[in-house]
């Protein structure tokens, strides 16, 4: 399921786009590489010539075509994938944009053969060896000078690549569960203690602090859990355009709000700053019941738990330094996402989570957790 470009970041298959400049350098490498026809036959030396020259004239349109139809090949279909994944594309440039260049680019390959067909016959036309070779430079000029128009559209798609690339890989199917919180408050520290491997880093091409990304078991299915480094954790009013779009992306894949709290003297935020926040981000993410967990619990007396329980209103209090309070909060988003699974609407094809129908049909009395 993870590689699958329907459910998973598309722009990680992109392996590699050549810019324009190296294509037309390789074709015509390849060209001139031609020193003498492949063919054997027994003909005249302007028979010989002539074959050459196609043999050329080939080579270049061929090498220039395929680099050009392997860019619009490789590059996602951007109409068919998810909306989090156009969002994106929005954010760093434009699907329609990308669409309109995609055609260009498809035009100019089919314009390249245009040429080829038309200089070939010119080829045909003419035996003398002077003539042959103009012929052949004229179709390198012609080429050059059509193909060197798509540079600034080739860098563009070169750069939406780079900067989705390194989002991590969010299968858009998932349940995902999305932390929020002030700065520092552990939403990274979160993300590793309850994932079940190693998790991963990387950038939503919106803000240049890192995410972590990771996955757990929740036996009957995995979850994704991600921090949001910069997005989820100042108040709303005070965001750039950029990023309420991209705090509107991430609705695209979240299904539940872990937001933690931090009481301790290193809290970035006061009390009152941070339960502002929440509501911000409740308001925005409507659709997703949130969860108050107060970290740093190490750091705290009984006395001050209490009291940031008043404050705060959290359900659980934990230490991601030192794995307290962890395996309830699971417990709790285990029973959470199971519950969806059977009522949200986006979890209604089960095949593709591989849930089993028997586990969807059961009754809710007898819903075990106990996985
Ligand atoms: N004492 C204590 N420190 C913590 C705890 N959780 C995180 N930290 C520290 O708080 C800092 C910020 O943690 P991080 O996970 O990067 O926060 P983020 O900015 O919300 O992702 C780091 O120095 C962590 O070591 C905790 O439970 N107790
Ligand atoms: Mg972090």
């Amino acid at each position: 399921m993870k590689n699958d470009p329907k459910t998973s970041n598309p722009f990680r298959r992109v392996t590699y786009i050549s810019p324009i400049d190296e294509i037309i350098d390789n074709a015509f490498q390849q060209s001139q590489a031609i020193r003498r026809t492949r063919i054997k036959k027994r003909i005249s030396r302007e028979q010989k010539l002539s074959f050459l020259e196609k043999d050329r004239i080939n080579t270049l349109t061929d090498e220039l075509t395929r680099k050009i139809d392997s860019i619009i090949n490789l590059f996602p279909w951007v109409e068919d994938i998810h909306p989090f994944y156009q969002e994106l594309c929005n954010l760093v440039g434009s699907v329609d944009k990308i669409k309109k260049v995609l055609g260009r680019l498809k035009g100019m390959s089919n314009q390249l053969r245009e040429i080829e067909r038309e200089q070939l016959q010119k080829l045909n036309d003419t035996n003398h060896p002077i003539v042959m070779a103009s012929i052949r430079k004229e179709t390198g000029g012609r080429y050059v000078s059509l193909v060197k128009k798509a540079r600034g559209d080739v860098k563009y798609l070169i750069r939406i690549v780079k900067k989705l690339k390194s989002v991590p890989d969010f299968n858009t199917i998932l349940p995902t569960i999305v932390i929020a919180g002030a700065p520092n408050v552990g939403k990274s520290s979160l993300v590793r203690c309850i994932s079940s491997g190693s998790p991963e880093v990387g950038e939503y091409p919106f803000t240049t602090k890192q995410i972590v990304f990771g996955h757990a078991n929740f036996g009957l299915t995995l979850v994704q859990i991600v921090d949001t480094p910069g997005l989820l954790d100042r108040p709303f009013d005070e965001r750039s355009l950029i990023e309420l779009q991209s705090i509107a992306s991430i609705k695209h894949i979240s299904d539940v709000i872990v937001y933690m709290f931090d009481y301790s003297k290193k809290a970035e935020l006061s009390a009152k700053e941070q339960n502002n926040l929440l509501e911000d981000i409740s308001n925005e993410f409507s659709d997703n019941p949130t969860i108050r967990v107060l970290n740093k619990v190490d750091l705290l007396t009984d006395e001050q738990i209490k009291e940031a329980k008043a404050e705060f209103k959290t359900e659980y209090h934990v230490s991601t330094m030192e794995g307290k309070g962890l395996e309830e909060l699971v417990e709790a988003l285990k029973t959470m996402v199971l519950t969806m699974l059977k009522t949200k609407e986006k979890f209604k094809d089960v095949a593709k989570l591989s849930i089993s129908e028997e586990f969807l049909l059961q009754e809710e009395e007898d819903f075990s957790y106990d996985i």
